[in-house]
């Protein structure tokens, strides 16, 4: 399995993450992608490869072109109104403010498009965001292309990320956009699983209303853990999308047995669906020593649960996410892929 990853990811690297009323360093950071690397190298994934420049035309399909300006103007407005930190944004268009539009403020702007307050944007951020959707896109295209499956090293993350919403550390949904690049070539059905320990909110956005895309996410119950105002199982999607999202929320403490019981059950409606590509919103922080999450698989757990993803028999794009747990995020990445490649 080819990994397509760039170094560009190293330009997003804010000094603060605003987490329990401090700015600490934040815990999306990049030396995890370092730690995946090793590991990769460590496990015979020789073939790293850095992607070709990122293709808009799949992204403005998903995102609003207004959000995409602000992602990619955003910094310089921020310097412009003389800001000397890093751009976080502090106030939020929320309950009974009507008729909300975009303001031409930069601080309001900000708010505007953020969903959290946790994820700061800083001069290198929007490069670094191209590139990170970039392998994302490079990867699919391999597994369009016959491979069976393919690993994105994206960095940052971008599950969180809906049309016109950043936070979670996500500013670009790849994911989203791997599926989405499925669905322009004329393929019929495709699923995204996310095993992210958060819940992808964006990625059940995008998709909620279609009858193209069957979204599935095991997360932390949004009573809870972030993003904390979806991700509940009664949100089954709309329309056309209809049944096609499914949601498996599981509380604090929740150890592999239960986990894959949800895993089994996301794969067996992946099944149903009749998807015929499957993309995966890889995150290891149901890790049980991740920072900010509180499920309780092990290492091993994550061998398996790419086994059980492989009964599936579906082209596969691995789309990297979360995981904090710094010096076992290579491990979990990697046995992921390992048992998937090993069933
Ligand atoms: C891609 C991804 O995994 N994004 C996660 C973003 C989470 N951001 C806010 C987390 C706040 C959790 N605070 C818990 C602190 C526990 N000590
Ligand atoms: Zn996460």
């Amino acid at each position: 399995m080819q990994t397509f990853f760039s170094e560009s990811h190293r330009l997003h690297f804010p000094q603060g993450e605003l987490s329990g009323g401090e700015l600490v360093t934040p815990f999306e950071r990049p030396s995890r992608v370092e730690y995946i690397l090793r590991r990769l190298q460590e496990r015979q994934f020789k073939d790293v490869i850095t992607p070709d420049a990122v293709d808009f035309t799949p992204i403005q399909r998903l995102h609003d072109p207004r959000f995409l300006d602000f992602l990619a103007h955003a910094w310089e407005e921020w310097q412009a109104e003389g800001y000397a930190g890093e751009l976080i944004p502090t106030s939020f268009p929320v309950r009974r403010m009507q008729d909300q539009r975009p303001p031409n403020n930069i601080d309001g702007k900000a708010g505007f498009y953020a969903l959290a307050a946790e994820t700061a944007i800083t001069a290198g951020t929007w490069e670094a965001v191209q590139s990170s959707c970039a392998s994302a896109q490079a990867a699919q295209r391999q597994v369009a292309g016959g491979a069976q499956a393919a690993f994105a090293l994206c960095r940052p993350p971008g599950h969180h990320a809906a049309a016109d919403l950043f936070g979670g550390y996500c500013f670009i949904n790849n994911a989203a956009v791997a599926a989405e690049m499925f669905c322009m070539e004329g393929t019929a059905k495709v699923a995204v699983l996310d095993i992210d320990f958060h819940h992808g909110n964006g990625t059940q956005d995008i998709f909620y209303a279609r009858d193209d895309v069957f979204f599935a996410s095991l997360h932390g119950h949004p009573e809870d853990a972030f993003p904390y105002f979806t991700g509940y199982a009664d949100e089954v999607g709309t329309g056309a999308g209809a049944d096609m999202t499914a949601n498996y929320p599981m509380r604090p403490g929740t150890a592999y047995a239960e986990w894959a019981e949800a895993l089994r059950a996301a794969l067996k409606r992946i099944k149903q669906f009749g998807a015929e590509a499957l993309v995966v919103s890889l995150g290891v922080d149901a890790f049980k020593a991740d920072p900010i999450s509180f499920f309780k698989l092990e290492s091993e757990s994550f061998l398996q649960a790419g086994a059980e993803i492989a009964a599936l028999n579906l082209p596969t794009v691995f789309i990297m996410e979360g995981g904090y747990a710094i010096d076992a995020v290579g491990i979990n990445t990697v046995n992921v892929l390992e048992g998937y490649l090993n069933a």
